[in-house]
């Protein structure tokens, strides 16, 4: 590489990035400034390079960022991402309110959802598991089960010429699904990864990687919380799909879908229109809104 390039960020290692060329060669990007939020996923150019990498000059417009954030600071996960697939299993359990969290942060970004309830073969918590999901799946997101030991096709096929992007708590199955989808890639980084993780197994940074068949795939760290201390309570709400037909039909035009008298939200509540857990975790939602506005 002498002239100058666009790459994407395929890995982010704190201070310095991996970087995918065009012709899919991996170098390392050096960014310029001191502090930088650059995403897997992100666009940039690069100037020449020179010893190890390429060093960063420009970042490219984003069409998406998935992100979560707390008071004090924000988690980038993925730029330019079209699609989230929120994988959970049949164990350990899961939580479906960090679900209903990501489910927002992907609405407000306009990305697809798509959900995978992994390891069918464990069958005792199936039930249970599929009880926590139908909330989601009555709303419209498409939910794949599958074993990811031993048949990830049914899933391969929603990520055809997407970039999708796996979220969900460790323990789950996201790295061993990009395994299955992509086993060359993995082998390949095995060896950086593992020199950087100190031969943990654990994902500690997320990774970008080509599909054969068209598309990307990122494996994202495991989280176990999902803050959304950057959305308004506008689009908090407008993340929850069930209330879409519901706004503006309330008493009062601000009402918080709380105590207030003829709120459309708990009227669809009490009909069973809305489910419970989903209203409770808009509730814990707005309360942390409500919370950092008094902090301002
Ligand atoms: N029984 C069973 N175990 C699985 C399946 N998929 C993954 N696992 C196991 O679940 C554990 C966590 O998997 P991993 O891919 O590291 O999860 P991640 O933290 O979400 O990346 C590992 O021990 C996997 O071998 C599956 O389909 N069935
Ligand atoms: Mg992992
Ligand atoms: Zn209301």
């Amino acid at each position: 590489l002498s002239g100058f390039a666009v790459a994407t960020i395929v890995a982010s290692f704190g201070r310095h990035y991996e970087v995918a060329l065009p012709d899919g060669r991996l170098i390392m990007g050096i960014p310029r400034g001191k502090r930088s939020e650059l995403a897997v996923g992100d666009r940039v150019e690069l100037g020449p390079e020179a010893g190890e990498g390429a060093q960063i000059i420009r970042h490219l417009p984003r069409a998406s960022l998935l992100f979560r954030s707390d008071a004090y600071r924000q988690k980038l996960i993925a730029a330019n991402a079209t699609q989230v697939v929120l994988v959970v299993a049949t164990e350990p359990a899961f939580s479906d309110e960090l679900l209903s969290r990501a489910v927002v942060a992907a609405e407000d970004q306009k990305l697809a959802v798509v959900i995978v309830l992994n390891k069918i073969d464990l069958v005792a918590g199936l039930e249970s598991a599929r009880r926590f999901l139908a909330p989601f799946a009555a709303l419209g997101y498409p939910v794949i089960e599958l074993c990811a030991k031993a048949d990830v096709l049914p899933l391969a096929r929603m990520l055809r010429d997407q970039t999708s992007v796996l979220v969900g708590q460790s323990g789950m199955g996201k790295s061993t699904l990009v395994n299955a989808l992509v086993p060359a890639a993995v082998a390949a980084t095995r060896e950086i990864s593992t020199a950087l993780d100190s031969g943990k197994h654990t994902t500690t940074h997320a990774r970008m990687y080509s599909l054969p068949e068209g598309g990307h795939v990122i494996d994202s760290p495991g989280m176990q919380e999902f803050g959304l201390a950057h959305l308004s309570l506008g689009k908090i709400e407008a993340g929850f799909a069930e209330f879409r037909p519901l706004l503006g039909h309330c008493r009062f035009r601000d009402c918080r879908h709380h105590q207030e008298p003829d709120c459309a939200v708990r009227q669809a509540l009490g009909a069973g229109a809305v489910d419970s857990r989903r209203y409770l975790h808009f509730c814990n939602l707005m309360r942390e809104s409500a919370h950092r506005s008094h902090l301002r």
